[in-house]
């Protein structure tokens, strides 16, 4: 008999005047031309781990070991103040918003996270780095320079588990549960 599966990640959620400058600043990035293909506004997120294909029967332990990694971090802010691309400005294949310099609370976080869900035998690629991915794209035409979000930092004060379906029209995440930060 086949395992049911199901796509899933962890991330940070944004406030929802973050997720507005978010679209502005991809209403920018059009403006000057560049050729995205645009992530939905209601799907961005920091991710913090992806767990790809989980078995149903391994979601329970997943949850625990969030809800434990979660009541040993305090809450912390994450500026948004750059706008970036992935590898770099000159050959962007993903167009990003986020800290201009690394945010040390956010790189503890995800090793909180991931530490126990390696436990569990899940992998993850080595980056920690906090981005909203705005777009993506071939690689061929350089990131234009924009003005970044004009919203005060993001606090982070919760992590959530998603559930991520592929439909015809594009990704659609599903929240499964959400874990305070904090005992
Ligand atoms: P990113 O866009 O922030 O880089 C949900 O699919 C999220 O998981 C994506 O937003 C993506 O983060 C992240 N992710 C990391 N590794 C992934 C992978 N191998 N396949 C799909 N998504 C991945």
């Amino acid at each position: 008999m086949q395992v049911a599966r199901r796509r899933l990640f962890v991330a940070v959620d944004l406030d929802d005047a973050l997720r507005a400058e978010c679209a502005a600043v991809v209403d920018r990035l059009r403006a000057n031309g560049w050729p995205g293909r645009w992530v939905a506004t209601e799907n961005y997120h920091l991710t913090v781990a992806f767990l790809g294909g989980v078995d149903d029967e391994r979601v329970g332990a997943v949850q625990s070991a969030l809800n434990d990694a979660a009541s040993r971090l305090a809450p912390f802010e994450v500026p948004f103040d750059a706008v970036g691309a992935f590898p770099n400005a000159r050959k962007a294949r993903v167009a990003w918003v986020g800290p201009a310099a690394p945010v040390p609370a956010f790189t503890a976080l995800c090793g909180a996270a991931r530490g126990p869900l390696a436990a569990l035998g899940f992998t993850f690629e080595p980056h920690a780095d906090a981005h909203v991915t705005l777009a993506r794209s071939d690689g061929r035409a350089t990131l234009p320079t924009v003005e970044p979000p004009n919203a005060p930092p993001l606090r982070v004060d919760a992590l959530t588990l998603y559930q991520s379906f592929a439909e015809r029209t594009g990704a659609r995440y599903v929240v499964l549960d959400r874990f305070a930060l904090g005992p």
